[in-house]
């Protein structure tokens, strides 16, 4: 063997060893969950421990004439009953919401919508608590309640908020009825009716991305332990991000933040479903601070898919202009968006409606204009939830439905519409008319690539023999060919646009390596799933020539990890993941002194090699980042500290902007609107990949979930505000057996303003799905001049399009 390879072996087995970025590394965590040996909040048990249950309201929209607790007071084994009443001399029957509006604990006067949160019942166990809220007497004054919310600002359209009804000016500005919440304007409205009024070809379709939840498996749940004596809460719970609970919990309840102790445990799926705070939460705290033990609140499936954060509800007119050939010259949106009873978006605080600005898309669109009226309806409240990085989700839902649309207007193939409008490569970075600035992108590389990879020009052949077939009356089945060409933009992020509670957006790291070499490092998000044990471990075993192996990953503990605004909106990678690359340099740099110290040269003639610095050429002589650590403690050069670590709080200069090219073949039969996923290929570039494995896992999560809101899931209420679907019965979870096979593809095209490249994927998936199959079942009708068919697209759904166009017989 000559000298070369040798050196060639040895170094791929030493950055083999370390399992570092680019390595489909096995998750870590799966090793306890695999076996059962996950911690998550009701595993929690405390000495002396009682359980809360809320008593829930029938109405959607009632008066309360009258609450009567002794019944259930009286019932053995019950501790305590709390009403509006108890918490209002604290302040707390109320609490602010992340959207700057506020929110009902326990109803006070009035109820606004189906199960809302009336009192909360504390006992020595779940069984009895759950007993006695039905002995909890309650009189109702039932009220005309708002479903529909192209009513809600009706003249006679019943007030829902007494509570703020003469405040004409909310957190986002003026107010235009006591049922609007804010009007959100972004872009050049003038030049984009211009443009309109002289355009060639327009289009124009009201857009419904109906109201879904994200109905994690684990429910919401916390636990609160006040310590009377130190005067300290410990609260765990099912937090996306613990260290905001822990700022809102001091805010209020006047406890001083360094006396909370928050815990997010292992979680069992967050989808958005827990970045906010509920009535639960404070409820468990009041009742532990009150008792002086312990108090346990655990959600049941139907108060999950009922109460907490919905998703979605956005109701979009969208309209295109463009010129014959195809080119795209303006767009204008008008959204109605439905925020149910209280304004409880958890949007970064200057967005009332995320980033729904990114609704231009991939394309190259001049002038475009967004208006958004927030409303006010009997619906539980919520709204920014479910792998949808901050209404990215309906932004991309608007343009790739619209994309199909003119399409169609224009007899056109969408996918040739779509090449024609890209922002080119070399327009990045690219500023959108509505406000944002590109990282990167290259998006017909990525879309020709997907083309060329299912076959599509076959594709379109074989169906065009299959309409003439089903014309002539030889099949029953219809095929549809979805397409969707999303770009994402996630990573919140620059402290000039986006913060919570006017905290910045910042994302933190802290990493120690111990004299042995081995390392703790600690993060301000918090995995629910996403396998930030396994991931964060890759980043600093590449940067620092540390196996991955000998890295522990920890997150969710206030007290130990520093302060961080959780994960949410896919920013975990493009934030924290930053934040851990650059925590890691400081300590490389520092380490190259310490090594310059033991090798007795200058720190400039060393260069780093994989897991070690070495003499630049004399690569026989260097030291691993192992005897470095040891060194570190043992021998530091003179006048430097000893040890090694370092903390990062990072500010991201910009988002990231993840894109991707998704196509979907289906197949519908007309007769009983059942409909097969024939197949689905997804390509995604979220720029350098830390592990290709638990991207290609994010993707099929993220996929199963956008085929699931695309094709079933609703949480529907009937007119009386009755809600429907708040049942595993009733609201579709698709499982292995409904479930398509996914096929998986990638390009990549790093950021350049990441320290390591690396965009989000998390949310993706689901961003690029839900349009990707609501194309694929409206173009497998548009022949037949179906017109645009709203989501969600079960068989009954289709059956009756089916019905409506004379199909069956
Ligand atoms: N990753 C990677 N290379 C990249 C980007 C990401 O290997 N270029 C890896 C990361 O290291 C991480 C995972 O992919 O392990 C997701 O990373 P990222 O895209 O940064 O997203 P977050 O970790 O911030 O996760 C949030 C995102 C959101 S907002 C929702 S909603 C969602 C999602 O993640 N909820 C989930 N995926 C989920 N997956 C599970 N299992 N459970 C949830 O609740
Ligand atoms: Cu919008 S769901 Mo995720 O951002 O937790």
């Amino acid at each position: 063997m000559n000298e070369q390879v040798k050196i060639d072996l040895d170094r791929a087995e030493r950055t083999e060893k370390l399992q570092g970025m680019g390595c489909k590394r096995k998750r870590v965590e799966d090793i306890r969950f695999t076996q059962g040996k996950g911690s998550y909040v009701d595993d929690l048990k405390l000495p002396g421990m009682v359980f809360g249950d809320f008593v829930r309201s029938p109405h959607a929209h009632a008066r309360i004439v009258s609450i009567d607790t002794s019944r259930a007071k009286a019932m053995p084994g019950v501790i305590a009953v709390l009403t509006a009443a108890d918490l209002k001399p604290l302040g707390l029957h109320y609490m602010p919401t992340l959207a700057g509006d506020v929110q009902a604990v326990l109803a006070e006067e009035k109820v606004l919508f189906q199960n809302q949160e009336v009192a909360f019942v504390i006992a020595e166990d779940r069984y009895i608590a759950s007993d006695a809220t039905e002995l909890v007497d309650v009189e109702y004054e039932a009220l005309p309640c708002i479903v529909d919310p192209f009513k809600s600002m009706l003249p006679d359209a019943p007030i829902l908020r007494e509570d703020i009804k003469d405040k004409m000016t909310g957190a986002h500005g003026p107010r235009k009825h006591p049922n609007h919440i804010f009007e959100w304007q972004i872009g050049d409205k003038q030049a984009t009716d211009d443009v309109f009024a002289n355009a060639e070809v327009t289009i124009k379709e009201m857009l419904l991305d109906h109201r879904t939840h994200p109905s994690p498996l684990e429910t919401c749940q916390s636990v609160a332990s006040f310590d009377k004596v130190k005067g300290e809460l410990t609260l765990w719970g099912t937090f996306q991000a613990p260290h905001v609970i822990r700022t809102v919990v001091s805010l209020i309840s006047g406890l001083p933040e360094h006396k909370i102790h928050v815990i997010a445990p292992d979680i069992g799926g967050g989808f958005g479903n827990k970045v906010g705070a509920y009535a639960g939460y404070v409820c468990s705290v009041v009742g532990s601070i009150v008792l002086g033990v312990p108090v346990k609140w655990v959600e049941d499936r139907m108060e999950n898919l009922s109460t907490t954060s919905f998703a979605r509800d956005y109701h979009m007119t969208t309209e295109l202009a463009a010129t014959k050939e195809g080119k795209i010259l303006g767009m204008r949106v008008h959204v109605l968006a439905d925020h149910g009873a209280f304004d409880a978006c958890a949007d970064p605080s200057k967005w009332p409606a995320g980033f729904m600005n990114i609704c231009t898309g991939s394309y190259d669109i001049p002038v475009a204009h967004l208006a958004v009226d927030g409303v006010y309806t009997n619906k539980a409240s919520g709204g920014v939830a479910y792998r949808c990085s901050f209404r990215v989700t309906e932004a991309v839902f608007a343009i790739e439905r619209a994309i199909e649309v003119l399409a169609q207007k224009l007899s056109m193939d969408s996918a040739e519409l779509r090449m024609k409008n890209f922002i080119k490569a070399e327009q990045f970075p690219y500023q959108s008319a509505l406000g944002w600035e590109y990282d990167s992108g290259n998006y017909h590389v990525a879309m020709q690539k997907a083309m060329d990879t299912i076959g599509y020009k076959q594709l379109r052949a074989e169906q065009a023999e299959k309409r003439e077939a089903f014309k002539r009356g030889e099949t029953r089945e219809l095929m549809g060919i979805g397409i969707s060409f999303f770009t994402e933009i996630v990573g919140a992020g620059p402290a000039k646009n986006c913060d919570i509670l006017g905290i910045a957006m910042f994302d933190s790291a802290e990493i120690r390596i111990h004299p042995t070499g081995s390392v703790i490092a600690r993060m301000g998000t918090k995995s629910q799933g996403q396998g930030h044990e396994t991931t964060y471990a890759q980043i600093i075993a590449t940067e620092l020539g540390i196996p991955a192996d000998d890295i522990m990953i920890e997150e969710g503990n206030t007290d130990t990890a520093p302060y961080g605004l959780g994960t949410y909106g896919s920013r975990s990678t493009p934030v924290a993941g930053a934040a851990t690359a650059v925590a890691a340099r400081k300590i490389k740099a520092k380490a190259q002194m310490i090594a310059a110290h033991m090798l007795e040269v200058h720190e400039g003639d060393l260069e780093w090699d994989i897991d070690r610095f070495r003499v630049k050429g004399l690569p026989e002589k260097f030291k691993t980042m192992k005897e470095i650590a040891w060194s570190a403690y043992n021998a530091p050069p003179p006048n430097m500290e000893p040890g090694l670590e370092a903390v990062n709080y990072y500010e991201p200069p910009n988002m990231t902007y993840p894109f991707g090219a998704y196509f979907c073949i289906m197949d519908i039969d007309v007769d009983t609107g059942v409909a097969k996923t024939r197949r689905f290929y997804a390509l995604d570039d979220c720029g350098t990949r830390i592990n290709p494995m638990i991207i290609e896992g994010q993707v099929h999560g993220g996929l199963t979930e956008a085929f699931a809101c695309a094709m079933g899931q609703e949480i529907r209420y009937d007119e009386m505000g009755n809600v429907m679907g708040a049942s595993f019965m009733d609201f579709f979870l698709p499982t292995a057996v409904e479930t398509p096979k996914w096929e998986t593809d990638f390009t990549v095209t790093p950021s350049p303003h990441h320290p390591i490249g690396a965009k989000g994927v998390g949310e993706s998936p689901h961003v690029g799905g839900v349009p990707c199959f609501s194309n694929a079942v409206n173009d497998a009708y548009a022949f037949l001049g179906a017109g645009n068919i709203q989501m969600p697209h079960d068989a009954w759904r289709l059956w009756k399009v089916g019905e409506r166009l004379g199909l069956h017989a």
